[in-house]
């Protein structure tokens, strides 16, 4: 083993002396660079904007609606930054023209198009066709949303150097649940948010200023997401009082012109506590009628509310169990009074005991969401969603998917992704998350022996379901950069690219976004690219590896190292180290029998030491120091060299950022430095702590 104590401390400190030196730099950022994030739309160098010579010189829109507004304005001040230009407005097709409009627009005015069949809401078609004698664009769309995205998808063709020539392209979103949370609380704070206060609360109530979550709606927009739950799932009820409710109507119409659906986060005890009932029973006439009302109200006012989202009888949240009744009864009077109204409520599957016995060694967290929602598939009505985070336990580093997405067939569910990084380097460390909430939709249950791909478990594309998709937890604040860091970026683009199209590879994704933040020299592309599509397995490394968990402090900041905090408490994040060997056994045969809720062949593979993968050993199996790995190292060599080696990669990052200098702007190539600086440190920290 080797061994290089005394000059970690060194680092450590160097590293930290930098970052405090070195965190002015934060705050002097260009906030017109960050705010805009990836909708930067640099300039073209003149041979760049040749291969636009031939784009039309104006627009014309048909139609008429503040989403369809958006999507001329977006495209008239793209063309200006990028190629220089003054998109005119016409009054027609006169010429060579873009033309914009839904389907069912343009279906007079140009009846020569033969319309793609195959457009989906939301979905698009770019295309190059004669009208009036002239070669013109078309956007269009089944509705208005899909053409907004449209001219998002063109700027970005645009900005990225890609040739529109000829275009002809369909794309269609993946599935029609594409919403981001935001655990917003109404005093400004926002619960496991690394980047800075709340853009839509402060002091109890929503922001006289609601500028920046126009632009967050906006951004949103431009990669596909329509919709957005403003407040944390552990819900202040006063969310549904009347004036409330007033207030936040005027965030739904900050999103309206973006085609961003706004929702919230409800207690499930509200009749109770802020409607006057003496219950919140679920199955009690009152309660229904209360909800019926309440939500009648809601639309009255905003009629393109989303719904709700819930969390209840989980850590500590009250929920239907209180009167005997099951998460079925709760979500669908809840459902009952949106569905008028065409409203949806997404319900979440993470409910568990925090006050599980550790002693017993058959208690297991990872079991709770499937053993609470499996018994009730088919009972939730048509506008409930059972929300699911990726893993069983809670956005660990690693976790094996979680078996529910396989075990419902008659239920919608939708997939809860975690973009900010709770237990992922709360935005201090680079860790882009793509290439792990890949892995994840890749992966195939074999339901019934067959290929059953998470992804289409939970696009509904399996099982027909009526509605389900993608859940992102976002947590944006009012920091310049929006997430703390402007790297960090990465994984909310990340999610609404997979959410709109999960076949997209990561390198595509960090490509794209690369070059739309950072411009298109080569070498920037690269660099970053390499150090974001290497970044999650590097913070495994120095953290947890092996499927052991984060290793952190799970009782307190979930940031620093901490193992000791898992273990001896009710919370089940337990890893069962002890000085012989670790891991949690979870198999059918000795173990709480967690791999019994997956179908058969995933069981066979996870139940095996044989064929279990060592990413996720210690996620299923309790070995002893001295067990082997199908790499031959033993696992303390292993745990011993990988922290090694993840630690020396992080040291490495600063080196790889350094050769960028110049080429990226000063204020962002030092912030970004800083960061690696004291990323390198923490590192080392990890390293030796573990
Ligand atoms: O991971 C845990 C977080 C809590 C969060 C909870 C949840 C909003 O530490 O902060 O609460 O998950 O997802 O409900």
């Amino acid at each position: 083993m080797r061994y290089r104590f005394c000059s970690s401390t060194v680092l450590l400190l160097v590293a930290l002396i930098s970052f405090l030196l070195s965190t002015p730099l934060f705050a002097q950022a260009d906030p017109t660079i960050e705010t805009v994030a990836w909708l930067r739309y640099l300039p073209l160098d003149s041979k760049a904007a040749m291969n636009y010579e031939k784009l039309p010189r104006a627009s014309v829109l048909f139609g008429k609606s503040p989403v369809l507004d958006s999507a001329r304005q977006e495209l008239a001040i793209g063309v200006e930054k990028m190629l220089g230009r003054t998109l005119k407005s016409s009054g027609g097709i006169k010429g060579s023209v873009i033309v914009l409009g839904t389907a069912r627009d343009l279906h007079d005015v140009a009846p020569s198009l033969r319309l793609a069949s195959s457009l989906e809401a939301d979905g698009y078609w770019l295309t190059t066709t004669e009208l009036g004698h002239a070669e013109c664009l078309v956007i269009t769309a089944a509705n208005d949303r899909g053409v907004l995205y449209g001219v998002f998808a063109l700027l970005s063709k645009i900005a990225r150097g890609e040739s529109i020539i000829g275009i002809n392209e369909v794309q269609n979103p993946y599935a029609p649940i594409r919403w981001v949370n935001q655990w917003d609380n109404l005093d400004g704070r926002i619960e496991r948010g690394y980047g800075g206060p709340s853009i839509l609360f402060a002091d109890g109530k929503v922001r006289a200023d609601l500028t920046r979550a126009g632009e967050y709606a906006r951004l949103l927009a431009s990669i596909g997401i329509n919709g957005c739950t403003i407040n944390n799932v552990n819900a202040a009820p006063g969310v549904l009082e009347d004036d409330f409710i007033a207030q936040a109507k005027r965030v739904a119409d900050v999103f309206r012109p973006w085609g961003v659906q706004m929702s919230m986060s409800v207690d499930l005890s509200s009749p109770k506590l802020i409607g006057g009932l003496d219950t919140f029973d679920p199955v009690d006439p009152r309660v229904a009628e209360w909800w019926r009302k309440k939500v009648d109200g809601i639309y009255r006012q905003i009629p393109d509310f989303g719904g709700f989202v819930v969390k209840a009888d989980s850590e500590g949240r009250s929920g239907p169990s209180a009167y005997g009744r099951t998460h079925a009864d709760a979500a669908n009077v809840i459902a009952r009074a949106l569905k008028p109204h065409g409203g949806v409520v997404f319900y979440r599957a993470f409910v568990y005991n925090h006050h599980l016995d550790w002693r017993d060694p058959k208690n297991d967290r990872a079991k709770a969401a499937y053993d609470n929602f499996y018994p009730l598939d088919g009972k939730f009505d048509d506008n409930a969603v059972v929300q699911i985070k990726n893993g069983p336990i809670d956005f660990q580093v690693r976790e094996p998917v979680s078996p529910l997405f396989g075990g419902l067939r008659r239920t919608n569910e939708a997939i809860e992704l975690q973009i900010t990084q709770e237990y992922t380097g709360q935005q201090k460390h680079l860790c882009f998350l793509v290439p792990m909430w890949k892995e994840v939709l890749d992966f195939d249950m074999r339901v019934d022996g067959g290929s059953t791909p998470v992804k289409d478990l939970v696009s509904g594309r399996v099982f027909h379901r009526r509605v389900g998709g993608f859940v992102g937890v976002a947590n944006v604040g009012l920091d310049a950069n929006w997430m703390g860091s402007p790297l960090a970026l990465a994984n909310l683009y990340g999610f609404g690219r997979l959410a709109w199209n999960p076949g997209l590879s990561s390198k595509t994704i960090i490509d794209e976004w690369t070059r739309l933040t950072f411009g298109s020299d080569p070498l920037v592309v690269r660099t970053i690219a390499n150090l974001q599509l290497s970044s999650w397995q590097v913070y495994e490394s120095y953290t947890g590896p092996l499927g052991a968990g984060t290793l952190t402090n799970i009782v307190g900041n979930h940031y620093d190292p901490g193992p000791a905090s898992s273990e001896g408490n009710g919370w089940g994040q337990w890893h069962r180290a002890d000085h012989q060997g670790i891991g949690m056994d979870r198999t059918m045969a000795t173990g709480t029998g967690y791999i019994g809720q997956y179908p058969t062949e995933v069981q066979k593979i996870y139940e095996s030491l044989v064929a279990c993968p060592d990413n996720l050993l210690l996620f299923f199996h309790h070995v002893p120091y001295t067990y082997a790995l199908h790499s031959g190292k033993t696992v303390i060599q292993h745990v011993y060299d990988s922290h090694y080696e993840g630690a020396e990669r992080a040291h490495d990052f600063v080196a790889e950022w350094k050769t960028l200098e110049g080429r990226v702007d000063p204020e962002r190539y030092r912030d970004i430095l800083a960061r690696f600086e004291f990323q390198a440190g923490e590192a080392v920290k990890w390293r030796d702590a573990i």
